[in-house]
């Protein structure tokens, strides 16, 4: 799987970078003398600008503060590519992932004149007025992680297709759980997350397929990513489903709520959990046994290619329709594909043999 391995090289590369750390921006690979960033083979003309402007402010807006994905995605990934193509960086946001939660913020990032808003939204349509006042005004709206309604940005980076993201986690539960089956749940972030939603229908389109006839999902409950709801919503799964043979939490928040919570009970390594994790958060789990396997994308991977695009949109460079090109440092090429979306790559599983050479 050549996505796979590119996963892998760009995480060690990332590792490497972590072990430099402040090193200047123009030894780290890419296109070289300038910025990295041009724009790919645009009609001819003489005056077009092929390089993202230097100065634009690239202000992150996560779906909650505090929560090591998002550190990971914003604070590793978007600062490095802001820093490469001489921007601004910075990040703000609410520490609870409710749906208009990130109003206000979105309101005075375009006050204070913000070229790029690269926002994970809470909710599909709660936070599109504010965004589309923030582009009246001049900025450009990059999604990621979590898009809105698509005519509310001007692109949507996509972490991995939902269905790719859906068949691996399904894959993952039934062959933890093992041939004969059984009851399974789903534990999730928040009901509204666009994400969540989507990868939840993809998996239960996924389930009803022959071979996975014996699993049965009984049970999707939400810990709106926060960590003390999550932990009792897993607790309250076993308490009201005695038979449930696994649990599926697509958030790297209710996965290492779910994992502390089965490994302090009777449950551990009887009843199976996977989901999207980060390998920091899940390693504990993994090497005591209440985790077998799974999944998740680089989320540094993900910041970094949202803020190259935002600084190619801001720059003029693309407009989001789709064919445009751009190109974002270190990780090349991109083209923008359908609904103004870019597509990072496929997920990745992380089992015992490999998460000790991960780091995030
Ligand atoms: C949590 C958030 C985020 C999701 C990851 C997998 O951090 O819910 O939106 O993409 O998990």
């Amino acid at each position: 799987m050549r996505l796979s391995l590119r996963f892998v090289a760009l995480t060690a590369v990332a590792a490497l970078g972590l072990a430099t750390a402040g090193c200047a921006d123009d030894s780290s690979g890419g296109s070289g003398a300038t910025t990295g960033a041009s724009a790919a083979a645009s009609s001819a003309g003489g005056a077009a600008a092929t390089t993202i402007k230097e100065g634009l402010k690239v202000a992150f807006l996560p779906k909650q503060v505090n929560n090591p994905y998002f550190d990971t995605s914003d604070n590793k990934g978007g600062k490095e590519a802001v820093e490469q193509f001489k921007g601004t960086y910075s990040e703000t946001g609410p520490s609870e992932a409710s749906p208009s939660a990130q109003v206000s913020y979105i309101n005075t990032l375009s006050q204070q004149g913000t070229n790029v808003i690269v926002v994970s939204a809470n909710d599909k349509n709660a936070i599109c007025g504010a965004l589309n006042e923030a582009r009246a005004a001049g900025a450009k709206i990059v999604t990621f992680d979590s898009d809105t309604d698509p005519s509310c940005r001007d692109l949507f980076i996509n972490q991995a297709t939902a269905d790719g993201i859906a068949k691996i986690q399904i894959k993952l539960i039934s062959d933890a759980v093992g041939p004969d089956g059984g009851e399974i749940a789903i534990l999730s972030a928040t009901a509204n997350a666009t994400n969540q939603n989507a990868w939840i229908e993809m998996m239960k389109t996924e389930l009803a397929k022959p071979e996975y006839a014996k699993l049965k999902l009984v049970d999707t409950v939400y810990g709106d990513d926060d960590d003390q709801k999550s932990f009792q919503e897993a607790q309250g799964l076993l308490a009201k489903h005695p038979d449930l043979k696994g649990i599926i939490s697509p958030t790297t928040v209710g996965i290492a709520a779910a994992g502390r919570y089965l490994s302090g009970s009777s449950y551990k390594g009887k009843v199976q959990l996977t989901g999207l994790g980060t390998p920091n958060q899940m390693r504990a789990y993994v090497k005591d046994g209440t985790v077998k396997a799974f999944a998740l994308w680089n989320p540094a991977d993900l910041g970094y290619l949202a803020a190259y695009a935002g600084g190619a949109l801001a720059s003029g460079l693309i407009s989001g329709k789709e064919g445009d090109k751009f190109t974002a440092g270190k990780l090349g090429d991109f083209t923008v594909g359908k609904d103004a979306t870019v597509l990072l790559g496929e997920p990745f599983t992380f089992n015992a043999d490999n998460i000790d050479q991960l780091n995030f």
